[in-house]
């Protein structure tokens, strides 16, 4: 009998709770076989037009080394909505370290070199310690999440990101009772990231979070995406990711992560006070200085006559994370 894709599945399959990108691939060999074969013709333009979504949506072999990770189960953590193709989640980054074009990281971000490397979680903590990246991708079981992101500027997409939850290793170092903030600080390194030489903004690069808010299990210690790991445009070999929060505060290729006191300094922050505050959760109801934020693209929805879509607080994930943020005026927190 035929399998036939659930409506979700056609644009995003669910092979199995296991998706190594093999399971992908080899529905799609199915599919071509099928569209391809003596099958009946609505049977095989059935199987064509699958087949070529799939390839659209999923990268070919031998881009990135696989990197499995089961479905998760977490509210939240797995959104219905059609993936953004691996090509366009992949073409149009931010990465100021690499340029400031969206199309510069893709470009430019082949120099990195992601082994050795090296994270190192210090400040408040019982147990501060210095990962070999090999053994902070081993420590807890990596999970597909598959999340919305917006980004400022105004366009969202949706990615299968491999993974587990930032509290998996938060827990694990321990701590102490005064860290209140978590800062993350990315790699700056001027021979490999052009522009690192730029003034643009005052490398590293690097962000915060509430304590409370790194140890929400929405908040993704990211390894890879769409069943590989990471490429380098992307925030290799770890980034962080905070699908509620705007896409600035998912800081890419990490080496430092230190409980702090007080509210940590954050590059956007740092550069444009008025327009980047520390909170930075999705609000449709604050406008950036420059352009309202009540509505989005979808990337690779983006023709001319694609339709805005509106702008969800909390970027569609208030029910998880609302309560963070009871009593807080969210206007002057922006
Ligand atoms: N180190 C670093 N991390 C970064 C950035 C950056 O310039 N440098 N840009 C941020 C912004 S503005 C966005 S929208 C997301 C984009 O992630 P993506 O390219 O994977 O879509 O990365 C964030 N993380
Ligand atoms: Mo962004």
């Amino acid at each position: 009998m035929l399998i036939r894709p659930r409506d979700n599945g056609f644009l995003h399959p669910f092979p199995s709770e296991i998706t190594p990108r093999a399971a992908y691939t080899g529905r799609r060999a199915l599919l071509r076989q099928l569209a391809g074969g003596a099958a009946g013709a609505a049977l095989a333009s059935w199987a064509g037009r699958a087949a070529l979504a799939e390839e659209a949506l999923y990268p070919p072999p031998g881009r990135q080394p696989t990197l499995p990770a089961r479905r998760s189960a977490l509210a939240g953590g797995v959104t219905m909505e059609k993936v953004t193709s691996y090509q366009d989640a992949t073409s149009y980054n931010n990465f100021y370290e690499f340029g400031s074009g969206k199309g510069d990281p893709a470009r430019n971000a082949g120099t990195l070199k992601t082994r050795p490397w090296t994270v190192t979680v210090e400040g408040l903590v019982h147990k501060p310690r210095t990962f070999d990246i090999d053994e902070l991708l081993k420590l807890s079981a990596q999970e597909e999440r598959i999340y919305r992101l917006r980004c400022v500027e105004g366009w969202s997409m949706v990615i299968p990101w491999a993974g587990y939850s930032l509290a998996e290793l938060i827990r694990r170092v321990e701590p102490q009772g005064s860290a209140k903030y978590v800062e993350f600080v990315t790699l700056a390194d001027k021979a490999a990231m052009p522009g690192v030489n730029s003034r643009i903004l005052d490398w590293p690069y690097t962000e915060g979070l509430r304590l409370d808010e790194a140890l929400h299990p929405l908040t993704l210690l990211a390894f890879g995406m769409y069943g590989e790991v990471l490429p380098p445009q992307n925030g290799a070999p770890v980034r962080l990711v905070v699908p509620w929060k705007y896409g600035f505060k998912s800081a890419k290729s990490l080496v430092k992560i230190r409980f702090v006191e007080h509210e940590p300094a954050t590059a956007w922050n740092k550069t444009a006070k008025n327009e980047y505050g520390f909170y930075s959760n999705v609000n449709p109801d604050v406008p950036h200085p420059r352009w309202s934020q009540a509505t989005e693209r979808r990337i690779g929805e983006d023709g001319l006559f694609a339709k805005k879509r509106k702008t969800l607080p909390f970027n569609g994930y208030e029910g998880q994370v609302g309560p963070l943020y009871a009593g807080m005026d969210l206007k002057k927190f922006y």
